[in-house]
């Protein structure tokens, strides 16, 4: 099965998606999802202008050895913009092979080894009233874990929060839309909320919270230890983790579980922070971490330590990562959870999938491959559109983590 051609698709409908479609001498189509949000075009342009003419005429069946030719290959290795490229030519592969095989991509990876897989839904409002008002809806609709982000009194607006309860999109202006922080205001805020939301929904539902890179590890360390006696799931990305070793103050002041890595592309992001047990979930994805292939060696890795996986899911990653990354966790014995943001009615149009929400958990369905494929035409009707995602200030104007 020898690749006869591929091309980027680039859509609309309601937030942009970059696609690789793979095709075959057999008449077999691969597809593989490209999309980093915000830098959408630059990945289209590192797939048309440098991956797709190297792959012409090469052994679809050869996963690993392309892979490895992608990475290895590229004297500038590594970089979300590498690495998404590298991972939309992974996942198209996976999926040819299992179609080949006219298997679900989760049989090729060793079968599943649990029944369906858990996820966690958004549960977010203006106040601590409105989020825990969502969380019902959420509980009522089955999920049995909730992240819970609320707004914060004094601060016009934070991530998390949307007017649109099911599908949050933080990208929006052509230039970034300019936020303003504190953390004095937000930190009494989230034990509030988590105490208000135990004596509403009881202890029977998991609950989460995203800090999205916002805190030092010290005041990372205080949030952790006061959020303890509502026992948090895990708390999200607390401190920027380009130091890993910041992670081992906040271990030592807290036994909250921490969550870390929708921003990481490689095995090396994530090192220090899984052989040191600085973490308990690794929230790499298939699409921004070089497709299966990498991601499978992240959680291998993390398997050793006692590290689950609990892959990024936001409305950014398109219908196809959340395909490849569901028939992932089903057969990766140290999966924890999966994040899962609704798309929209178009944005599921676009992308017809076998997978399908149960009772909590999503299933990746029985289609050969990885379940998911595009409707190009449909596609077409919806132009890309630039969008940036925001950055973020202090009150006092100066640059602060978004
Ligand atoms: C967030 C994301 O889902 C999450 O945990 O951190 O919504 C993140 O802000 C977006 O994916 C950025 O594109
Ligand atoms: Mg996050």
């Amino acid at each position: 099965m020898k690749i006869k051609s591929a091309r980027v698709v680039v859509t609309c409908p309601g937030r942009n998606f970059v696609t690789l479609k793979i095709e075959t001498d057999t008449g077999l189509t691969g597809l593989g999802d490209a999309t980093l949000n915000g830098r959408e075009l630059a990945v289209a342009s590192y797939l048309s202008d440098h991956v797709i003419p190297a792959l012409i005429g090469r052994d679809a069946q050869a996963i690993e050895d392309i892979w490895q030719y992608l990475y290895r290959g590229a004297y500038w290795r590594r970089g979300p913009v590498t690495m998404t490229a590298i991972a939309a030519v992974d996942v198209a592969l996976w999926d040819l092979k299992a179609k080949q095989a006219g298997l679900p991509l989760y049989q090729i990876l060793g079968g599943a080894c649990r029944t369906g897989v858990m996820v966690y839904g958004h549960a977010n409002g203006a106040n601590i009233a409105e989020t825990i008002e969502e969380a019902r809806r959420y509980q009522a609709m089955g999920y049995k874990a909730i992240r819970l982000q609320s707004g914060v009194p004094g601060l016009a607006s934070t991530y998390g929060v949307s007017t649109d309860k099911l599908f949050y999109e933080p990208a929006s202006a052509i230039l970034p839309v300019e936020n303003l922080w504190s953390t004095v205001k937000y930190l009494p805020t989230v034990p509030r909320l988590f105490e208000a939301a135990r004596e509403a929904l009881g202890w029977d539902v998991h609950l989460l919270h995203d800090v999205h890179h916002r805190l030092t590890p010290i005041e990372a360390g205080r949030l952790g230890k006061e959020l303890e006696p509502y026992r948090p799931f895990w708390l999200e990305d607390p401190t920027p983790a380009e130091n890993q070793a910041s992670f081992r103050l906040i271990r030592q002041h807290t036994t909250t579980p921490l969550a870390v890595g929708e921003v990481f592309n490689s095995i090396w992001d994530a090192k220090q922070l899984i052989e040191e047990q600085l973490i308990d979930y690794i929230r790499a994805t298939v699409v921004h971490a070089g497709g299966v292939t990498h991601l499978r060696r992240i959680a291998t890795l993390a398997d050793l330590y006692g590290v689950r996986t609990g892959c990024h899911g936001a409305t950014d990653l398109s219908p196809v990562s959340m395909g490849a990354a569901l028939h992932f966790d089903l057969s990766t014995p140290n999966f924890g959870i999966q994040e899962y943001m609704r798309h929209t009615a178009e944005t599921d149009a676009v992308f017809p999938h076998a997978y399908r929400f149960e009772a909590g958990d999503l299933h990746p369905g029985d289609a050969p491959g990885h379940g998911v494929s595009i409707d190009e035409d449909l596609a077409a009707k919806f132009p890309y559109r630039p969008a940036s995602l925001p950055v973020n200030r202090l009150e006092d104007g100066s640059m602060w983590n978004w």
